[in-house]
């Protein structure tokens, strides 16, 4: 019967809604604009969508700042529409997955503002976590934790005129609330069950470990046992109410669970707590056959006990873009590594973005898809002056921030903005050329990118719904066995020989002339 549940082995959308279709030609995409794109959607086969936060936001960390949980934004739509768009996909066999982001408020959220104007010792400020500072006079912040902002030095404090100091992991606009009272959860399983009513089937939740803070708020002391904000075994509580909830409409969970140590992620995937969360070691892991093979075993052996299905991440709003990180000498994901001009092969990066396309599919479990990413879009230079992510900013302009990937998308060729929208210009520059990645365009080639994402994501059935066999392969090849399906990948320098009397199904490039698998390639072969 588990095997039933459609969140084991589906294909998940990310939207990213502000870039996804700009339906009223303001420059920012929009809700009208997903539910236009529809049947695109519906025609690569995804089941679900997981829209990244489209509540009422400032938008100072690209709606990561919400001020109303219940309000949809208006520079995207409204509640009514949100309600038809979830029913509407619905209708197509597509699930919507929702995005809270129960860390921190904007800090326009009607809590920040009444802590606020409340000031230091009110009722109002024990949602959040303000202190008085160190030092004479209080002129130091109450501790010295690092920003989450990987590359940023910035306090995670900031000092109000009252003299009171308040934390935020992220930036100054995002004020972290207070997990430890009890008003903090009653609201957040009041939120859940919100968008439960409105028909949503899954939730992914943002910053998933980091929500619970040592009451003390001690300083930071790399590698001390518990951490004073990440991980902390308080969690664990939260988020088994936040089940009790989810049960009550058979909704899922997604968590952002960013933990190096396997053994502690999948504590957030006890039967009674997530069922799924973000596989960032797969993401970060670099283009290596050894190392992507020790990820795939780590990550199953790891989700195994637990009985929850592994996800397959290779992208998302946060990294750069797959067919650049390929393309590097630096194959794998590191946020502090980013850095400007880094010299790119987007040849090379788009071959073995292909293969991880099929590599990722083929895996038992579900598989995520960043807008975009069915497209080939590489990482995008933006231009210094039309940054708009803060992770630039607070890194003091030495991070080139997360903006790259979240360019505008190309859906024709022949339109103005390559069909994103209409009368004014994208929120984000489009770069040159970027129209040659239309969807429109690749709709029509059978070698597109979007080609084989279809293709792949219609096939990906023959693999079944069980483990993978590893086959023996020569050093540098992957291959295994599901079901009656093989996928073999080559990251070798010599072309692999392929199993005898198996036939193509699909293939990310094409054989050399004597009917073996070339470098960067990946097959899936039926037995
Ligand atoms: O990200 C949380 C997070 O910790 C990282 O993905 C973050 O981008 C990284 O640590 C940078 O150093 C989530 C969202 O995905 C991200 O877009 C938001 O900016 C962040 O939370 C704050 O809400």
């Amino acid at each position: 019967h588990a095997q039933q549940e459609w969140w084991r082995s589906a294909v998940i959308y990310q939207v990213y809604v502000r870039s996804f279709a700009d339906g009223d030609g303001d420059g920012t995409g929009d809700l009208a604009g997903v539910r236009s794109k529809l049947p695109y959607l519906a025609e690569l086969g995804v089941d679900a969508l997981w829209f990244n936060p489209w509540y009422l936001s400032p938008m100072k960390d690209g709606g990561y700042d919400v001020a109303d949980y219940r309000v949809v934004d208006p520079a995207f739509g409204t509640l009514a529409e949100a309600e038809k768009l979830i029913a509407e996909a619905r209708e197509l066999g597509i699930r919507t997955i929702v995005d809270i982001v129960p860390n921190h408020v904007s800090d326009q959220h009607p809590w920040f503002r009444a802590a606020l104007a409340a000031g230091p010792g009110s009722p109002e400020r024990e949602l959040f976590h303000f202190r008085p500072g160190r030092g004479p006079g209080g002129h130091l912040p109450p501790n010295d934790w690092p920003s989450q902002f990987v590359g940023s030095t910035d306090p995670v404090w900031t000092r109000l005129p009252d003299g009171d100091w308040y934390l935020h992991l992220f930036t100054p606009e995002q004020p972290d609330l207070n997990w430890a009272h009890p008003a903090v959860r009653q609201e957040h399983e009041d939120i859940l069950r919100f968008w439960f009513e409105r028909g949503v089937a899954g939730v992914r939740i943002d910053s998933a470990a980091l929500l619970a803070k040592d009451p003390e708020l001690p300083d930071f002391v790399a590698g001390r046992d518990p951490n004073p904000f990440v991980d902390r075994d308080e969690l664990h509580d939260i988020y088994r109410s936040w089940r009790a909830v989810a049960d009550d409409y058979d909704g899922v969970f997604v968590g952002e669970v960013w933990l190096p140590d396997a053994e502690r992620f999948a504590r957030y995937l006890r039967p009674d707590e997530l069922h799924t969360a973000f596989n960032f070691s797969f993401l970060s892991c670099p283009w290596e056959a050894d190392r992507l093979r020790t990820s795939i075993d780590t990550t199953l052996a790891e989700h195994a006990p637990v009985g929850a299905p592994a996800t397959w991440v290779l992208c998302n709003h946060d990294v750069t873009r797959t067919v650049t990180r390929y393309g590097r000498a630096e194959t794998g994901f590191d946020f502090a590594a980013k850095a400007f001009g880094t010299p790119t092969d987007l040849a090379l990066g788009t071959r073995r973005a292909r293969a991880a396309a099929l590599l990722s599919l083929a895996l038992p479990g579900a598989v995520y898809v960043y807008q975009g990413e069915e497209l080939g879009l590489p990482e995008a230079d933006i231009p210094r002056e039309s940054i708009q992510d803060p992770m630039y900013f607070r890194s003091q302009g030495t991070d080139p921030g997360r903006d790259g990937c979240r360019v505008p998308l190309p859906w024709a060729a022949d339109a103005p903005y390559a069909g994103f929208g209409s009368r004014q210009e994208p929120w984000l520059p489009q770069p040159a050329g970027w129209s040659a990645h239309a969807a429109d365009l690749q709709a029509a080639d059978p070698g597109s990118m979007l080609a084989l994402y279809r293709a792949g994501i219609r096939l990906r059935p023959v693999f079944g719904t069980g483990p993978l066999a590893w086959l023996p392969s020569p050093e540098g090849v992957l291959a295994f066995a599901r079901a009656d399906a093989l996928c073999v990948v080559n990251l070798a320098d010599t072309p692999a020989r392929l199993p005898a009397h198996s036939r193509l199904l699909l293939g990310s490039g094409p054989l050399d002339e004597e009917g073996r698998l070339p470098k960067d390639t990946a097959v899936w072969l039926r037995a």
